[in-house]
């Protein structure tokens, strides 16, 4: 056996379940990362990549996009799933040929992600025509002419391309210009079905689509709020910034339906009160919302403001921003005036009690950010709720000033920076124009395809190529059972990856496995020399980013040539883009981008310098706000929340602490204290007596959405702490259940975390069957 390659697949009926834990990290985080690291690279190995993850001229990490510090850095400048991601990474597991010669498709359909990424890296491009039942090799020119075929024999719109947010800047602007260049804009992305949501509020109301705080803001803040985020897990580094910011006698707010543990405590594992003391206690208020209710929340808090504006004038709105700034306050205050608290603490399960002291802490502050990722994203009323977070906001000025802003904290590494670097299946006329001067081309102007529209186009045949740079989209999208069968229907799919994944085996009638360098790797086989990439994180600092292990096969190409190799075998020798001099040299790429993106003026020269560069933002720079009126805007939205009919409850997904999205590093959800099993429904215990079921008991999940019902078998409930209504599932397990038309309005982002779920004991089923 290779490295210890898990023979056996995730056994549901092992499943463990303990306490939820109080308090994240500690030494425990520092054993896990290192075991896992040494298990599937080596001590090495494991601590050459270690010690370089996250330094100057280092790796940056590829587990998620919160930024690193612009001044001094520790020796370890990473946090326990970091050190897992590149664990996963640089594996030396290897997926040959001779593994997809033994593992027939229809044998890799019955495995879960857990064992099919955990069998390694892939080290061979791979092919599979129609009527195989198996992958083979395939020769990297062959493969490319394969994919020229195909986009040459159909229209343009008829191809998609779509990208992870793990994918460089240099790669992701050759992927937009490769895809403009057929002429589509079909470039979904996973942005699409994460932070779309934050988008589509921010550009209109402060017209930038990101965040306007930098790391410096998040120590210096009077009050933050973690509003909809599991740091402790998804962001764990986010931890230590809090931590400052409480030492420096800032104040935390959480808002969250889950007590998550790293929302309470934190024991840094690089300190002496982190190690063998108490740790740093995080939280100073928790409120315990219903799924859906933090628009009800924001709204509440905006009119206790101004209700205590009209008590002490003065004392809480910052009129003088307000006047100059931005447009719409009068409107909103009328918006707000009145208030239905019992409709408010409906929707959020939360006491007026608890609004009201969270309002105290919001008048007393001089510099307030608020934090939020997924858990306000994902559903039909997402933007109106973050929207409203920007009318709080603004009420007190907080933009533009130390400690204060506004921060989408965003998943994929460099999930920002593939946006800015133009994958948007919207792009702004001034992109395409700017393209279109540069390279000689004819961008195509009608807009493209986002991600739940690919899953629609898939389902009516409108798709005969599919490219996914990164990702797996067959199981992070909505709707797994219908976007799988009608995946394998497209005509050519083609994967550039590192693992084998869900994606891999759902394939379209031929499809392609082409095997990529990951961020540790050494990226040299070019005339030039090494090359650098470059990443963009959450406060929109740009920086490099280069591996420096060797490579687990020396069939691997790195994704700029592959992206060259594709354009070049699609497009002919005479197509105006010169696509070779870019995979040879990516300061070619960089001169480009200089020349295309604002903000990137002398790209080569500022990405070497220490920290890289942060990109200009106006609302943080110089308080302006560069919206279609020039100014920020405050809106009014209606109430809105979660309803369950009698009998059903509200599902959302979270991610496990041991997995990255869809990719599962191993079975221990440590904190939340479930191991060993991963089809789990968390519940309140209430809610479980009224609908008659037990703890652990077997329940089949019937989803509802406008009348069609989606299904998923074989959950196991687990008594949890969260609100009545409520329940909690695990990404991307419950996709099944998520129906392609659930979305966020405007964003279009899938419902992950807004569906009306009711349970069948699963028993029952068995017996009615038999
Ligand atoms: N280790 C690890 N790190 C990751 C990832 C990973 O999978 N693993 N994924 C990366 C990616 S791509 C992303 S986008 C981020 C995701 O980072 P998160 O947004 O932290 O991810 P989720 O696990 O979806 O957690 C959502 C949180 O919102 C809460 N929540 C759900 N519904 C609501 C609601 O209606 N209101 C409020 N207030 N809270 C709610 C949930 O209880 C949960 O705590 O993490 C990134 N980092
Ligand atoms: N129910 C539910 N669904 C969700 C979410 C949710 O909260 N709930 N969250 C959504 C969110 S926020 C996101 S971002 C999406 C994630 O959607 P994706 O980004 O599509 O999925 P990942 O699981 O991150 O992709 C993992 C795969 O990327 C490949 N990979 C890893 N590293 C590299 C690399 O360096 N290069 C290349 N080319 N490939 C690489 C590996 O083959 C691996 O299998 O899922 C979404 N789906
Ligand atoms: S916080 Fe995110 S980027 Fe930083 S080390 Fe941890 S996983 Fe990596
Ligand atoms: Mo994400």
């Amino acid at each position: 056996m290779k490295r210890g390659a898990p023979v056996d697949d995730i056994n549901e009926d092992d499943l463990l379940v303990g306490k939820p834990k109080k308090s994240a990290a500690g030494l425990k985080a520092v054993e896990v990362a290192l075991e896992r690291g040494i298990a599937q690279a080596g001590v090495t190995r494991t601590m050459q990549s270690l010690l370089r993850l996250n330094q100057r001229d280092g790796t940056d990490c590829p587990g998620c996009a919160w930024p690193e510090s612009q001044g001094t850095r520790k020796p370890a400048e990473f946090c326990e799933n970091g050190a897992k991601a590149v664990a996963e990474e640089n594996t030396l597991r290897t997926v040959t040929p001779e593994f997809w010669a033994r593992h027939s498709i229809a044998e890799l359909a019955t495995k879960t992600e857990y064992w099919l990424g955990n069998q390694g890296r892939i080290t061979h491009p791979m092919v599979i025509r129609p009527g195989d039942t198996h992958y083979s090799p395939i020769a990297w020119q062959e493969a490319f002419d394969l994919i020229g075929e195909h986009i040459r024999a159909t229209t343009p719109e008829r191809t998609v391309f779509y990208t992870s947010g793990r994918t460089a800047n240099e790669t992701a602007f050759m992927y937009q210009l490769f895809a403009r260049s057929i002429g589509t804009n079909n470039l979904p992305d996973c942005s699409n079905m994460c932070h779309e949501s934050s988008g589509s509020a921010l550009n209109p109301t402060i017209g930038i689509g990101k965040g306007t705080v930098s790391l410096e803001d998040i120590h210096t803040a009077e009050l933050i709020f973690v509003v909809g985020q599991n740091p402790g897990t998804n962001h764990p580094r986010m931890l230590s910034a809090l931590a400052d910011c409480k030492s420096n006698g800032g104040k935390i707010v959480a808002v969250n339906p889950l007590p998550e543990a790293g929302l309470f405590n934190f024991k840094d594992p690089q300190s002496v009160s982190g190690v063998i003391g108490n740790g740093s206690s995080l939280a100073d208020e928790f409120l315990p919302i219903k799924v859906g209710g933090d628009l009800a929340l924001f709204q509440a808090l905006g009119h206790l403001l101004l209700e205590e504006e009209e008590r002490v004038p003065g004392s809480v709105v910052d009129h003088e921003f307000i006047a100059t700034n931005t447009e719409g306050f009068a409107a909103y205050r009328a918006a707000r005036k009145e208030l239905d608290w019992a409709e408010i603490e409906t929707a959020t399960g939360l006491s007026r009690l608890q609004i009201s002291t969270v309002a105290q802490m919001l008048v007393k502050s001089k510099a307030t950010i608020i934090c939020w990722a997924l858990g306000l994203t994902q559903q039909p009323h997402s933007v109106d709720t973050i929207k409203e977070i920007i009318n709080v906001l603004l009420l007190q000025g907080n933009f533009g000033k130390p400690g204060a802003g506004a921060c989408p904290v965003r998943g994929h590494s460099n999930v920002q920076g593939d946006r800015t670097m133009g994958i948007w299946e919207k792009p702004k006329e001034w992109l395409l124009a700017a393209l279109d001067q540069e390279f000689g081309i004819v961008s195509p102007r009608e807009h493209g395809l986002d991600s739940v529209e690919t899953v629609e186009a898939f389902e009516n045949d409108d798709v005969d190529v599919f490219v996914s740079m990164g990702g797996n989209f067959a199981l992070a999208c909505s709707d797994t059972e219908v976007l799988e069968a009608s995946m394998q229907r497209v005509g050519l799919t083609v994967h550039i990856s590192t693992k084998p994944n869900r994606s891999n085996v759902m394939h379209g009638q031929t499809s392609l496995i082409l095997p990529t360098l990951g961020r540790t790797d050494t990226d040299d086989k070019h005339p030039g020399g090494r090359q650098i990439l470059s990443v963009e994180d959450s406060m929109s600092c740009v920086h490099s980013t280069q591996g420096r292990l060797t490579p687990v096969s020396e069939h691997l190409l790195a994704e700029p040539v592959i992206v060259a190799r594709m354009a070049a075998a699609t497009l002919g020798p005479e197509h105006a883009v010169d696509w070779k001099a870019m995979a040879d040299d990516y300061d070619v790429i960089r001169d480009h981008i200089s020349r295309v993106l604002p903000g990137f003026e002398d790209f080569n020269k500022r990405l070497r310098t220490k920290n890289g560069f942060i990109l200009p933002n106006p609302p943080r720079d110089t308080r302006s706000f560069a919206t279609d009126i020039g100014q920020a805007r405050f809106t009014v939205s209606p109430l809105e929340y979660l309803k369950a009919p009698e009998g059903h409850l509200i599902l959302q997904t979270v991610r496990s602490h041991d997995q990255y999205n869809t990719t599962f590093y191993g079975q221990d959800d440590r904190y939340r204290g479930i191991s060993n099993g991963r089809r789990v429904i968390l519940i309140n215990q209430d809610d479980a007596a009224e609908l008659g079921f037990q703890d652990r008991e077997l329940v089949d999940v019937v989803s509802t959405f406008q009348g069609q019902e989606r299904r998923a078998d074989k959950f196991r409930l687990v008594f949890y702490p969260t609100p009545r209504g409520c329940a909690a599932a695990y990404f991307p397990e419950a996709n099944a259940l998520v129906h392609r038309e659930l979305v966020a309005r405007e964003s279009n982002t899938p419902g992950y975390k807004a569906m009306t779920v009711r349970f069948l004991p699963h028993e029952e089923q068995v017996r009615q069957l038999s």
